[in-house]
């Protein structure tokens, strides 16, 4: 081997200066005594994928040699962000870059700001999914993450007068400087068409012949671990016209014609779905599903072929699939259609090999999210798919069957297929349970939540393949990197950054809770953090705010459940209550920035009126000359990870207050407590066991509890609201900020026996909360104190603790460190 087969990319800052030159005139192929931002920005990004690419390289062989069990993770969502910051600290070389940078005339944080986020996906379940591809690299485990490389992530919200517009976020412009394209890697991927049956050797042979077929092309996109040589990979498909152009079967005659046809395929991969009401019908959305799923497993069959093909099995204990949610579902009849179709395992055989390799979580209980796709439809897009299903479906319903004899009530609700009302409906849910070898709820509530509704006659033929697995967030992105200051106070104080990859050990600072020194440095950060955050206000809100304010943040997807309502009803309260003040009364009262921001699905009307009437009533409270800095309302537009990473280190209390039972885990509650935010909210979610974690005195917990929210829901047609709320409403209704009209559906949601999401029974604990904010904040020593216990007892919600639990009790998988080069 040539000396050179061994050299790596050197760190020192003259080695980086010429390669992000090299980049900036051979790559980019731009003047190296000319370049802007954007560009010096690009070539930045390309010289960090170079020593990625190094890092990728020795990991994945390293893999290959060990073969180790390797996980697969499975979503139609990666919620990424930004890369550049994350990628510079994660290996280590953020001071050196930023040096390098600086003497050639350019600002690293300058440069930050030129990235464009990666939006591959809606929310919570897609920021999970990047979040876990975090803590996998960190803890060394042999792990992919695959998904759909959209060009057109989550849309980019407008607000034009308070109204929500969506524009289109075309993210690839000037393409993606971090991923790696493989022609090479690309498989058929096939659709509609026909399935005949014929008999070889007294066995029946099922042959798909498809209507449609486009080819899936790799993107590799490398995820580094923190502190480790180890890098993953997360690998993107996008879709390009099938390779093999069979003109004839058009048979058109028309060449273009028939071209322009094929060109159509790369719409496949062209947008996110942005969460709505329902997909159901949605023919693209089931294409995707299917697309990115059957590249995935033909991929990963191939990976274990390519070692063991005569040897399948092995294949379980060598490969875990885990499925994010039901959106991957359809990977289950694809492994069998691939075992039984292509490599003749026969049906048993593969039944036992598939049945130990799918792993299922589910996020959410709300009716509308759990997927059902019309077997029509199935049946005309993956007639091979379809019969396989039919197939699970018919041995299953026997062995329920055996165990239950005629209890046909019990069957049909158990079977993967609906047929209740007419149309048949393949119910993506259960196939999932049911070919799942272990299935996952996202925190405890919520666990013991599917566990005794949606999936209760499961639990009870299968109680042991239930398992609770509390969501994270790494504490890398979402508190080392995006809050430099508190960074460096925790380091110095604990003497060390073990807490980077052992967030456990915050769990020291409750020692200096209460020292006055220690508290005066918690609060600068909090001041730093609170100046930036101004800024970002000012410029997208034009609204200046005072960092000396209480900064109240509740920043998530626009959703009644989420009760976005109760928070600005709360203000309308606070609001009017000032404007009643006699002005000395007003000079005790502690002042107040609201920050609200999210998106709401683009069909959910509700949801729209809600943002017009956070901007309504903050253009009214913004303007009064009478209330100034004492009250401030901001609805932050297009809320997403990269403004995430300003707000949350900036907020000192922050808002989870779903109604009890609804909100599945989240996963702000946890970004916020690590920064030192105190949480006001409900007993929801992960949010019971952070308040177990932190202790109740040092959160605002309010409202009614999950096991009474049913009776409440019963009785609620009889329910008489507090005073306070029958004004707030009548302040809107009556038009103190205007819009009444437009605003009355909103208002008619909590009114009239309606209010589904209890607004009204729980307005007033809400408020007694709010006072205790208030009344807790004159006391800045204890207020430092919750949040520093706040910051402290968040150990447990750092993704790596998450994932270490999916390893150990569900994949089973051990790390697989890549020995550092000498
Ligand atoms: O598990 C991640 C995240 C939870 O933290 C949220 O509570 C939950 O609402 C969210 N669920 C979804 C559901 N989408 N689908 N399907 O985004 O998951």
């Amino acid at each position: 081997i040539s000396p050179i087969m061994d050299t790596y990319k050197k760190n020192d800052v003259l080695s980086i200066q010429e390669n992000i030159v090299s980049h900036i005139e051979y790559t980019m192929a731009r003047s190296r005594y000319r370049f802007d931002d954007f560009e010096c920005y690009q070539a930045t990004a390309l010289s960090l994928r170079d020593r990625l690419v190094e890092q990728w390289n020795d990991t994945q062989t390293h893999f290959k040699d060990q073969d180790p069990k390797r996980v697969y993770y499975l979503s139609m969502e990666f919620l990424m962000g930004r890369s550049l910051l994350n990628t510079l600290y994660n290996i280590d070389v953020h001071e050196n870059y930023e040096e390098a940078l600086r003497e050639m005339g350019y600002k690293l944080e300058t440069l930050v700001e030129q990235e464009r986020d990666a939006a591959l996906g809606n929310g919570g379940l897609g920021r999970l999914a990047a979040c876990f591809l975090d803590s996998m690299a960190a803890l060394n485990l042999p792990a992919w993450g695959y998904g759909l490389r959209y060009q057109y992530g989550m849309f980019k919200q407008t607000l034009v007068n308070g109204f929500q517009h969506e524009q289109p976020d075309y993210w690839l412009t000037f393409g993606n400087p971090w991923e790696i394209e493989r022609p090479v890697v690309s498989y058929p991927i096939n659709f509609f068409g026909h399935v005949s049956l014929q008999e070889e050797a007294g066995r029946q042979i099922f042959t798909w012949s498809p209507g449609e077929q486009v080819t899936a092309v790799a993107h590799d996109n490398p995820i580094p671990g923190f502190a480790t040589r180890n890098c993953i990979n997360l690998r993107l498909w996008s879709a390009k016209p099938a390779r093999e152009f069979d003109l004839e079967a058009f048979n058109t005659g028309d060449y273009v014609a028939a071209i322009l046809s094929k060109q159509r395929a790369e719409t496949l991969s062209s947008v996110l779905y942005p969460n709505d009401r329902t997909y159901e019908g949605k023919e693209l959305r089931l294409k995707q599903q299917h697309f990115f799923v059957s590249a995935t497993i033909q991929d990963v069959v191939r990976r274990f072929a390519d070692l063991h093909r005569d040897n399948w099995d092995l294949f379980p204990e060598k490969v875990v699939f885990q499925l994010n949610d039901t959106h991957p579902t359809i990977a289950v009849p694809e492994l069998m259609r691939v075992l039984v179709d292509i490599y003749k395992l026969g049906w048993t055989r593969s039944w036992n090999i598939v049945s130990k390799v799918f792993a299922f979580t589910n996020h959410t209980v709300l009716p509308e999210a759990l997927e059902k796709w019309s077997v029509g439809l199935m049946e005309r897009l993956l007639p091979r798919h379809m019969q396989i299903i039919y197939d699970i479906n018919w041995r299953y319903l026997q062995q329920l069957r055996a165990k239950f004899g005629d209890d046909w009530d019990r069957i049909s609700r158990m079977s993967i297929i609906e047929e209740a009302y007419g149309e048949k409906y393949v119910r993506m849910a259960y196939l999932g349970v049911v070919c799942a070898h272990t299935v996952n709820g996202v925190a405890d509530l919520h666990t013991n939540i599917i566990k005794n509704t949606i999936f209760k006659d499961f639990y009870a033929l299968w109680p042991e393949k239930f398992q609770n697995k509390t969501n994270g967030v790494t504490q890398r992105r979402w508190l080392a990197f995006c809050n430099p200051p508190l960074r460096k106070l925790i380091s110095r104080t604990l003497g060390n950054e073990e807490w980077i990859t052992d967030l456990y050990k915050v769990q020291e600072l409750r020692k200096y809770a209460d020292n006055a020194a220690f508290q005066a440095e918690w609060q600068q950060a909090k001041k730093e953090a609170k100046q930036r955050a101004v800024g970002m206000i000012e410029r997208l809100c034009g609204v200046k705010v005072s960092p000396d304010a209480m900064f109240d943040v509740q920043v998530k997807r626009i959703h009644e459940y989420k009760r976005q309502l109760l928070n600005v009803l709360g203000i309308v309260h606070r609001y009017n209550t000032l404007k009643s003040m006699p002005p000395e009364k007003r000079k005790t009262v502690v002042p107040r920035v609201c920050i609200i921001g999210g998106k709401a699905a683009p069909g959910y009307d509700i949801a729209k009126r809600i943002i017009k009437l956070v901007c309504a009533v903050g253009d009214k409270i913004n303007n009064d000359p009478e209330i100034g800095d004492l009250l401030k309302l901001v609805f932050v537009p297009d809320y997403n990870v990269s403004s995430a990473e300003v707000l949350i280190p900036a907020s000192d209390v922050s808002q989870h207050i779903s109604t009890a039972g609804t909100e599945a885990s989240g996963t702000s509650n946890m970004k916020f407590s690590m920064n030192g935010s105190l949480i006001l909210g409900t007993m929801d979610g992960a949010t019971i066991e952070i308040v177990d974690e932190i202790g109740e005195e040092n959160a605002f917990i309010f409202g009614a509890r999950a096991p009474e929210v049913g009776k409440l829901r019963a009785e609620r047609h009889a329910y008489q609201p507090d005073e306070r709320f029958n004004k707030v409403v009548q302040a809107v209704r009556s038009g103190q900020f205007g819009w009444a009209d437009y605003l009355e559906p909103v208002m008619h949601t909590i009114t009239n026996g309606g209010d589904y999401y209890l607004v009204a029974n729980d307005f007033p604990a809400y408020l007694e909360a709010q006072d205790k904010v208030d009344q807790v904040y004159k006391d800045q020593k204890q207020w430092c104190k919750m949040s520093i216990m706040s910051t402290a007892g968040s150990g447990r919600f750092s993704t790596d603790r998450t994932i270490s639990n999916y390893a150990k009790d569900i994949w089973k998988v051990e790390p697989c460190v890549v020995p550092m080069p000498e």
